[in-house]
């Protein structure tokens, strides 16, 4: 069902709980969640919404990341990070110091909500970077030690970008979610390809808001899983009730070659926030899903999501359960 991934025999796990209804959960949290609190690091505030991808260590596959670490003056900044098994992290204490692949390129007022993807040699970084207000930033590493910005993927304002792992045709893609300067009231997911990620064209709308949860606006979460359904999506979705902003997640299957055309899309969220540590936070009812690992092998799928602005959690899930339930489920 998985295509193009990578056997992740020790990918972070845990089975379905015994009280947990099939029927009712699709996916199921960690026992131990939140797995990252919001002081794991010197001066943090709060680390959520965060990228994590397989990376080899001393002792074979372990993992790295690229967190979101708030700091206690507000700043937001993105910090590496390193695991064994993906639960228990050691993150940087000072966010990354990128080496400008052009001397020219501006100076970041700030940066969040990192996505990390392997495309054919190195770890694509893409995040949302302040430059006269939130756009795309774009950068790489090999090594998670040294890290390259490259030129701004997408002019202001945009948010939410997420690279697909490998080219469609002969272009690189990505999804992003074009927005405003501010907590913005709309929101769709736009495709667009590029020949080198710097030019960007072709650009294509995916999705819209359409009701309930997802009602405000949308945007991608991790990057996509290519199965042999289609490409596996996952975005959160807004709604705005009399409290402000609630943010739950769903998933939905692209077209593989034209990922812009809708195979299946649900109505119904799959995780959307209950919790203690998703409904109190710095920012109450928030669940955002910004990283996926999964097992090619099993099947299995880890998801790290940002809590209610403040901590991280992880959900699991059966990519086949998945995606028959979004096909079941289609609008
Ligand atoms: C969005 C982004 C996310 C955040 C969410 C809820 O606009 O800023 O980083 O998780 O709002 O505050």
């Amino acid at each position: 069902m998985i295509i193009n991934g990578n056997s992740l025999p020790n990918i972070p796990w845990e089975d379905r709980p015994a009280n947990s209804d099939p029927n009712k959960e699709l996916m199921w949290r960690f026992s131990k969640n939140p797995i990252i609190p919001r002081d794991l690091t010197l001066r943090s505030n709060s680390i959520f919404n965060s990228a994590v991808v397989p990376f080899k260590g001393d002792d074979g596959i372990e993992f790295a990341g690229v967190f979101r670490c708030d700091d206690t003056a507000r700043h937001m900044d993105i910090n590496a990070g390193k695991s064994k098994d993906g639960i228990n992290w050691i993150i940087e204490d000072d966010p990354i110091k990128f080496i400008k692949t052009d001397s020219e390129l501006p100076d970041s007022d700030y940066k969040y909500d990192p996505r990390v993807i392997f495309i054919e040699d190195r770890y694509y970084i893409m995040w949302c970077n302040g430059y006269h207000g939130p756009c795309l930033g774009l950068g790489y590493t090999y090594d998670f030690k040294k890290f390259y910005q490259m030129e701004n993927a997408v002019m202001p304002f945009n948010r939410n970008g997420a690279l697909f792992p490998r080219k469609i045709g002969n272009n690189y893609a990505m999804y992003s979610r074009p927005s405003d300067s501010g907590h913005t009231p709309f929101g769709d997911i736009i495709y667009s390809e590029s020949p080198d990620l710097i030019y960007w064209g072709k650009h294509r709308h995916v999705m819209a808001p359409c009701g309930g949860w997802q009602s405000t606006k949308i945007g991608a979460g991790p990057c996509p899983i290519e199965t042999t359904e289609g490409w596996l999506v996952f975005y959160h979705g807004v709604l705005t009730s009399c409290n402000g902003f609630v943010y739950s997640f769903s998933a939905a299957l692209m077209d593989l070659e034209k990922p812009w055309k809708v195979i299946a899309r649900p109505r119904p969220y799959i995780i959307n926030p209950r919790e203690l540590y998703e409904l109190a936070g710095d920012v109450p009812n928030v669940t955002f899903p910004v990283a996926a690992l999964v097992d090619k092998d099993t099947g299995r799928i880890a998801i790290y999501y940002g809590c209610a602005d403040t901590v991280t959690g992880l959900v699991f899930g059966k990519v086949d359960e998945i995606v028959n339930w979004i096909k079941v489920n289609k609008i």
